[in-house]
Parts: structure tokens; C-alpha cells; sequence
């Protein structure tokens, strides 16, 4: 019921007309809509016949679906790094998947977009999965926490630190865990144990959701996770009322913020895991969690939609949809995703996925929506997310340039379809080149098919170059037949990369 009434509170708004507010008149509210784990072919505009999104798909037939938009690496805290910085996250050693005790890894006196927002005079907001690191080592979780996402940019953060799938299983509300009890403290360690603590491993009897590689330690509300966790029994998370949950906070959000500029990051879980629906969700899809939790994802959009159209906002706020990588199935847990998956193509035409070199793990669903701004349309310009920075800027004033982030404002608008001419591409520490319609991958050593994942991760002993626009789905390597070509890439690749590119570690996944 409380429920309820706080998402008729926006409807209650506009029928008293104090929501009322005339378009143009300030800097329009910025929105970026992202997913975890969304693949390229996951979304119905985007090509998929077995799964129904009608809200993504909203957003794709009223804005700008583009069919050559990139996340900055097929994981996510590297992307998340890039899109928030504007910085390639290959610069830094230490932007990679992040454990959930992990110190910050924004620099604080970084540029970054909420921080360029903010001297805007924007409000700005994250709502959602942050996995960028807190603290700056040794965390006491039972402190107020910090650096954060509030001391690199945000003057509202509502976040879970890391995934689903790690500890601390917490909601942290600018910088505090949400519900703790002083006398219920909050231990973590990474990677020992608490003495009598129950495990994934040592105590399958307590699980309601099984392990499949990894994530056997801790057991959370039946499910076991990353890491290690004691105490701090009350302020535990529901998994299955995450969505609805954050959904929530980003309806307040932009409720509370209406009458001034803002920028709200509504960072989802799903479909990352583990996968876990709400049961009014659970079996709408007939393809196990992973289905269900995209389904229910659509939902929130949708109920977020309503809730800005409700506002009387929509006119005056750009939505960027994305994902910070491409898909995986059994990502560590049995879930049915592999089972259960019929017909359907995550990654639709395109090969690969997460962790990825191979397209489908990094190019992605990536949508502009701005009623009355943008014309309805597909752009097949090369973008990525990296360049949000620098157009988003032109677009709210500001005349800050972040050297990776390129200004495409009129491209994201629709007004232009020159995109970038080239983009590094990086998965776990590994780079390649897309340059036009060509995409080099260099020689890496290592393991091509993750057995644990059953992903093709894009190693080869040779040079890799493929022609996207003949062969989206990176069948023949073409290097033997144009070595010029191959030359060219490598020498501008070089050039934009150092020379350092093919030093990297084996991807661990267990
Ligand atoms: C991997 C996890 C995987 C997922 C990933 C991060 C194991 C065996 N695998 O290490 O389940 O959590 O990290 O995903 O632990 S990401 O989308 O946040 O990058
Ligand atoms: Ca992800």
C-alpha cells in the first residue's frame, strides 16, 4: 500500500498542476538509463523476436536507435570508469571488474560528468549499481563511507556498492548503510571467512539458488555471493524487491528535482547475476530468470517513463539508454539461462559477448530519447559512451574537453550521422581497434573460449581484422588478403594505444 501511494505521487502532482513547467526555459535534464549486462540482440528493436520489451523499444521507435554504439569494455567497471570520466580505462592499471571492498578508482580531482553537470547547475543523482570502488582501503562499513560517488560529482547517491553478486548485500544512502543496526556491526573480508560462518560451498543446504563457478562464499537470503560478510542482518537487501526498490528512489529523485536542472544515472542490475525477479515477473518470459529479470527491467522503464511524462518532463530531458557490456548466460550461478534460452540471440547477429574482444561485448544497445528533439530514427554512426562527456557538455554549457571523450552532441541529436572515425575497444585488460568499417584485434595468448562462460574471448596467435560492414559477424579474418590494411590499423592503433597493448593477464573467472 505505501508502495502504491508513493508511485501515485506524481500523478497527484500533475493533477494539482504543480508540476507544471514551461519547456525550454532552463537546461534541459540529462538521464542515462543503463543496464548490466544487456546484450546487443536482448532488446526488441534491436532485432529480438522471443523476448518482449515494449518500453525499450519505446524509447528505440521515439528516439535514436543506434546500431554502432559501444560501451568502452565488455565489463563493467571499466565502462562505468570511461562513461563517467570521459577516460579510456586502459590508461589506468587499476580499472578492471572490481571486488566489492575496492577503494575508489575515481581520482577525485577527475573531471567527470556529473562533476561538469554540477557546475552547470545541475542537481545531480545515481541511483542504482555504482561498482566503482569506496573508501580508500581498509573500509569500515559501520562509518559514514567516503570517497564515494558523492565526492566525484553526485550531491545525491542511492547505490549498492558493487553487483548483486558480491558483498556487502547493503543499500548505502549518500554514504551510509541504509538500515544498520550499531549493534549489529558489518564485517567483510574479500577473502577469508568469518569462524562459524555458513558458506556456499560448505553448505549447499542453505542455498535456494546454486553455484556454478565462484560464488561460493557468503550466503545471503538463500543465495551464495563474492566475498566474505558478518553482521549488518538488518540493513540486508531483498533481492527480489531490488528493482521495484530502485525504481522507487528514481522516481523520487526526479520528483523531488523537478523544478530545477538535473542528472539522474539510473544504473539497473539487470540482467547481470544472480537473477532474480520479482514473482509477479518469475515465468513471464518462459526463459528462466534471465528472461524475466529483462522483462521486469522493461517494466521499471516503462513505470519511470510514466513518472517523467507525469512531471511534465519529458519535453525538456535527453534519456540515453545502454548497457556497460554484452551478455552472458551462465555467469556463475545455474539459473536456467542456458537451458531455458529457445531461439533467442543475446547478442543477436554478432559474436562474442561479455569479456569479449569480439563485438557482442562491447557494442551494445545504445538509444537517444528526447521528445520533441530528437527525430525518431536509426544512426548507424560510430559512438561511444566514453563520448557522453564532451557532448553532454556542449549540450549543458560547459566548455570542458576530456581528452578520450569526443563532442558528438548533434550526432547523439540526430542532426549529424559523422560519428567517430575510430574507438579502442578493451575486455579485461585487452585492446582492440575499430576504425571505419574495419576492427583489428591484435595477437593475445590465452584461452579462446572461457570454458566457465562459454564465451569466445577474441585471443588468437594472430592478428585479427574483419570487415564489419560485409561481415558484422566476425567470420573471416581478412588479414591474409589485406596486409596494407592490417599496417595501417596497426600503425594508428600504435599511435592512439603505446606500444604496451599486447602485455596482459590470463582472464581469471574462478
Ligand atoms: C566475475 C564474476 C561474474 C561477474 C563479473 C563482473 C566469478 C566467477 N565471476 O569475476 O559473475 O560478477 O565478475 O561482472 O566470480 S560485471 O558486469 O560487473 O563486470
Ligand atoms: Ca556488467
Amino acid at each position: 500500500m505505501k508502495k502504491l501511494s508513493f508511485l501515485l505521487f506524481p500523478l497527484l502532482l500533475t493533477a494539482c498542476g504543480t508540476a507544471e513547467k514551461p519547456v525550454d526555459q532552463e537546461k534541459p535534464n540529462i538521464i542515462v538509463i543503463y543496464m548490466d549486462d544487456l546484450g546487443y540482440g536482448d532488446v526488441a528493436a534491436y532485432g529480438a523476436t522471443e523476448i518482449k520489451t515494449p518500453n525499450m523499444d519505446f524509447l528505440a521507435n521515439n528516439g535514436l536507435r543506434f546500431t554502432n554504439g559501444y560501451s568502452s569494455s565488455a565489463t563493467c567497471s571499466p565502462s562505468r570508469y570511461a562513461m563517467l570520466t570521459g577516460t579510456y580505462p586502459w590508461r589506468e592499471k587499476g580499472v578492471r571488474i572490481l571486488p566489492g571492498t575496492a577503494p575508489l578508482v575515481i581520482d577525485t580531482s577527475m573531471m567527470t560528468l556529473p562533476k561538469m553537470l554540477k557546475e552547470q547547475g545541475y542537481h545531480t543523482g545515481i541511483v542504482g549499481k555504482w561498482h566503482l570502488g569506496l573508501g580508500a582501503g581498509q573500509l569500515d562499513w559501520n562509518q559514514h563511507i567516503s570517497p564515494g560517488p558523492n565526492e566525484v560529482g553526485f550531491d545525491y547517491s542511492y547505490i549498492m556498492a558493487a553487483t548483486q553478486d558480491r558483498v556487502p548485500t547493503v543499500y548505502i544512502d549518500n554514504g551510509d548503510v541504509v538500515g544498520l543496526d550499531p549493534n549489529d556491526p558489518i564485517e567483510i573480508n574479500w577473502k577469508k571467512n568469518f569462524e562459524g560462518e555458513p558458506t556456499g560451498k560448505d553448505n549447499p543446504e542453505l542455498l535456494t539458488m546454486n553455484w556454478h563457478h565462484g560464488h561460493n562464499s557468503s550466503i545471503v537470503n538463500g543465495i551464495p555471493r563474492i566475498g566474505f560478510m558478518k553482521g549488518g542482518e538488518k540493513a540486508k537487501w531483498s533481492d527480489i524487491d531490488m528493482a521495484d526498490h530502485f525504481l522507487e528512489k528514481a522516481q523520487e529523485y526526479v520528483t523531488i528535482h523537478r523544478d530545477e536542472p538535473f542528472f539522474l544515472y539510473y544504473a539497473f542490475q539487470q540482467p547481470h547475476v544472480p537473477r532474480t525477479p520479482h514473482p509477479r515477473f518469475v515465468g513471464v518470459t518462459g526463459m528462466g530468470p534471465r528472461g524475466d529479470v529483462i522483462a521486469e527491467a522493461d517494466w521499471c522503464i516503462g513505470e519511470f517513463m510514466d513518472t517523467l511524462e507525469a512531471l511534465n518532463l519529458l519535453e525538456n530531458t535527453l534519456v540515453v539508454f545502454s548497457s556497460d557490456n554484452g551478455p552472458v548466460l551462465n555467469d556463475g550461478y545455474y539459473d536456467d539461462a542456458v537451458e531455458k534460452l529457445g531461439d533467442h540471440l543475446p547478442a543477436g547477429p554478432l559474436r562474442g559477448g561479455k569479456y569479449s574482444l569480439f563485438e557482442a561485448g562491447t557494442r551494445v544497445p545504445f538509444i537517444t530519447y528526447w521528445k520533441g528533439k530528437i527525430q525518431p530514427g536509426v544512426s548507424d554512426a560510430l559512438i561511444g559512451q566514453i563520448d557522453l562527456l564532451s557532448s553532454i557538455a556542449q549540450l549543458a554549457g560547459s566548455d570542458i574537453t576530456a581528452a578520450d571523450s569526443k563532442e558528438l552532441l548533434d550526432v547523439f541529436l540526430g542532426k549529424s550521422t559523422e560519428g567517430r572515425e575510430s574507438l579502442i575497444l578493451e575486455a579485461t585488460s585487452r585492446t582492440a581497434f575499430r576504425k571505419g568499417d574495419w576492427l583489428m584485434i591484435p595477437p593475445y595468448k590465452g584461452q579462446k573460449v572461457n570454458k566457465f562462460v562459454n564465451i569466445e574471448l577474441g585471443n588468437s596467435a594472430k592478428y585479427q581484422l574483419y570487415n564489419l560492414a560485409d561481415d558484422l559477424s566476425q567470420t573471416n579474418n581478412l588479414v591474409e588478403s589485406n596486409p596494407e590494411k592490417l599496417e595501417e590499423m596497426k600503425e594508428e592503433f600504435i599511435t592512439l594505444r603505446g606500444s604496451g597493448f599486447q602485455e596482459t593477464e590470463e582472464l581469471v573467472l574462478k
